[in-house]
């Protein structure tokens, strides 16, 4: 290894990254490839990527005039904490493991800027930018060339060390470094995620369907399909079924320390499981003190409300019926609309006469079609039970 990639590695790990590989910075060719016939196929769903923005995203010097290298970083999430159980019936909601300590863009960005100060102080006259997750750079082909890990049939990047629960991170330099080697490894005939995956989202070959993807629909700014609601279970944000199912990820360590990085440890109210009536009744204050500090609060408040409701639609728990008909008066259409849902899962007497209350002056399209569907519903259920 040259002295200086040395060095770098070297830091990087001091300044927290669990995983250091370098690729240089020639166009991801095959990764672009695959990218657009996945935009063509309409795989993407809502991620509307245009032709300049795959080829952005797969051409490190458009990000970068000069750039020679990249150094990619991937960051153990996993800590030693219990998942809450998406399917279990109450009201708590579950949120997924990436999802419960501090925002990864804030941490990792924090790093990497720490690591180009490092640079720049060895190198006065580099240039380097960093990428995380919304940065210009295609995260799991750059990991996969650095060496990092694999890709998997679930879509994720797999490392030896660490599994999937890792955050790629990337800084692109015009630095030269030392390129590593890609890992020849391969899921090989498991495709175990490819059955287990809830709403069937990932083909055979591995490519993931966003459009079917619970993690996609939770992030969606519209209205949840309604064939997807019941596969949600009591999930607030993310969903970690093709991951948790992965045999690469049992009894994988938490971080190079062993002790699971304490900027992604459960802060105190987006942990394993959140108090679903909290979240959906939450004002806006309090909705930027609870989420405000993670990676769930960039599609907004009223999205976490409408996910709450449609939890609480499939908590099993009669508890929910009053809090659902509170929700019915939401300013929010988006709310409403699946606070009516909700209630016709639940069904019963009272959740009934809400939902003909509500249908004798809603003024919005969509939440009269939700409650009238609901109400179907309900009635249905409570036929079949007399
Ligand atoms: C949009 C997005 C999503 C969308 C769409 C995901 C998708 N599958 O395309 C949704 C909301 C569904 C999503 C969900 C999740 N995401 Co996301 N997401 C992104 C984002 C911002 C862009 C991904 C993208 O460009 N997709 C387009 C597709 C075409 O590209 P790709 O996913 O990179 O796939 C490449 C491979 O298919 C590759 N390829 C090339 N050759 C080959 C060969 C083989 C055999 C295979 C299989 C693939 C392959 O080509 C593609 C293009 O590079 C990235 C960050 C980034 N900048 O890359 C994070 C990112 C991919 N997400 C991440 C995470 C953690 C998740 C979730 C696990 C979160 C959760 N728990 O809910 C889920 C997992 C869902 C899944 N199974 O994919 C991490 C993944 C970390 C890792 N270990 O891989 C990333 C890298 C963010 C980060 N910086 O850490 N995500
Ligand atoms: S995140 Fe969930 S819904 Fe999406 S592909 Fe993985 S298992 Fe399927
Ligand atoms: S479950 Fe099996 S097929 Fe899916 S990513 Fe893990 S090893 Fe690959």
């Amino acid at each position: 290894m040259d002295a200086r990639k040395n060095r770098i590695v070297a830091r990087a790990h001091e300044i927290g990254f669990d995983l250091v590989g370098i690729t240089d910075a020639a166009p991801f060719v095959h990764a672009q490839h695959v990218f657009h016939a996945r935009v063509e196929a309409g795989l993407l769903g809502q991620w509307s990527y245009g032709s300049d923005a795959v080829r952005q995203r797969c051409t490190p010097t458009q990000t970068l005039d000069g750039a020679r290298s990249i150094v990619c970083t991937a960051t153990s999430y996993l800590t030693e904490d219990t998942p809450h159980d998406p399917h279990a019936p109450g009201l708590r909601g579950a949120v997924s493991r990436y999802a419960w300590g501090r925002d990864y863009h804030r941490v990792l960005r924090e790093r990497l800027e720490e690591l180009a100060s490092f640079i720049r102080f060895e190198q006065p006259d580099a240039r380097c930018v960093a990428c995380v997750d919304t940065g210009p750079l295609v995260d799991r082909a750059a990991a996969v060339r650095a060496g990092i890990g694999w890709f998997g049939k679930n879509g994720n990047v797999l490392t030896r060390d660490f599994g999937s629960y890792v955050f790629l991170a990337e800084l692109i330099t015009d630095l030269e470094l030392e390129p590593d080697v890609p890992l020849r490894k391969y899921c090989g005939s498991c495709a175990v995620c490819v059955e287990r995956c809830p709403t069937g989202a990932i083909s055979a070959d591995g490519a993931v369907d966003a459009r079917r993807c619970i993690s996609d629909a939770m992030q969606l700014k519209g209205p949840i399909p309604r064939h997807l609601r019941k596969a949600i279970g009591n999930r607030v944000w993310g969903c970690d079924d093709c991951q948790t199912t992965c045999p690469v990820n049992v009894r994988k360590s938490t971080t190079a320390s062993g002790r699971g990085d304490p900027s992604f440890r459960p802060l105190p109210h987006a942990g394993p499981s959140v108090d679903l009536p909290a979240m959906l009744h939450m004002t806006k204050s309090e909705f930027r003190g609870w989420f405000g500090p993670t990676a769930m609060a960039w599609r907004g408040k009223a999205v976490l409300q409408r996910n709450a409701a449609v939890a609480l639609g499939n908590s099993r728990d009669r508890a929910a019926v009053p809090h659902l008909v509170a929700a019915l008066a939401d300013r929010k259409p988006l709310v409403r609309g699946h606070a009516a849902w909700a209630l016709g899962e639940l069904g019963g007497e009272d959740a009934r006469a809400a939902l003909t209350l509500l249908l004798e002056s809603e003024p919005d399209a969509f939440v009269r079609e939700e409650a009238t569907l609901a109400l179907r519903s309900a009635e249905a259920s409570a036929r079949a039970v007399a």
